[in-house]
């Protein structure tokens, strides 16, 4: 893949990405009443980038053309929604499930079901219509949404045991499964402040 044919291959990705951006800071004004906290804490917005693409097409075997990444990586578009409650998660989910434009592609709940190396988060795949002047075609975002405790844990994992020599794997699986078990119960007490919530959903519906 060239890096013309990746700036433009990425074009319609960023169109999708920004509408289902745009669509979650709706929802984070929307989602409950107005006197209500909101449930976003942080919003992220990434494109996967060629270096990326071409890692992770060569890990499944496949060659790094543009039709293969079309066909095959369905991240190209990616967002990171913080919240504060897993509640919120899961209205949020919810609420995007609703809109009836849009189109489950795939759904992996890592919080009822967490990874074996301890690894928390919401990811659902959606595919969102792009529109052009006479045509309209879907393409897929990947939304992972987390509360700031499983953030915390993914982003210091990624950043600790990612590439790491494979001597030092086992200590550090150790380290990070207990860390997920200490955030978990920090992150058991903290849902005890949640104010909103369930019912405030419930009763905007
Ligand atoms: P990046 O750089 O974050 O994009 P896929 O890898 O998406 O083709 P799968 O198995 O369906 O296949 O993916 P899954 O399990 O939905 O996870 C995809 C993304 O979730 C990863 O993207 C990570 O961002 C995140 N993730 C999944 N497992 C872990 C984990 O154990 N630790 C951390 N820190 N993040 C994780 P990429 O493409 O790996 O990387």
């Amino acid at each position: 893949m060239t890096n013309e044919q990746y700036y433009e291959f990425i074009q319609p990705y960023q169109n999708a990405g920004q509408m289902m951006y745009t669509r979650l800071e709706v929802l984070n004004k929307s989602l409950y009443s107005r006197n209500a906290a909101s449930p976003i804490h942080n919003l992220q917005e990434r494109i996967k980038s060629k270096k990326s693409i071409e890692k992770k097409l060569e890990k499944m075997n496949l060659s790094d053309s543009v039709q293969n990444a079309k066909d095959y990586l369905k991240d190209i578009a990616g967002l990171r929604v913080i919240c504060y409650f897993i509640d919120d998660i899961f209205n949020l989910v919810n609420a995007l499930k609703r809109q009836s434009e849009l189109i489950v592609i795939k759904e992996k709940d890592y919080i009822s079901h967490p990874k074996p190396n301890g690894y928390r988060s919401y990811h659902i795949i959606l595919a969102v219509p792009v529109y052009y002047l006479d045509t309209m075609e879907y393409f897929p975002v990947e939304i992972q949404f987390r509360t700031m405790t499983m953030d915390l844990w993914a982003s210091m994992e990624h950043r600790v045991c990612y590439k790491k020599m494979p001597e030092h794997r086992a200590e550090l699986a150790d380290a990070f499964l207990q860390y997920a078990d200490i955030l978990g119960k920090i992150e058991e007490q903290f849902e005890a402040y949640n104010e909103t919530g369930m019912l405030e959903e419930i009763e905007h519906k």
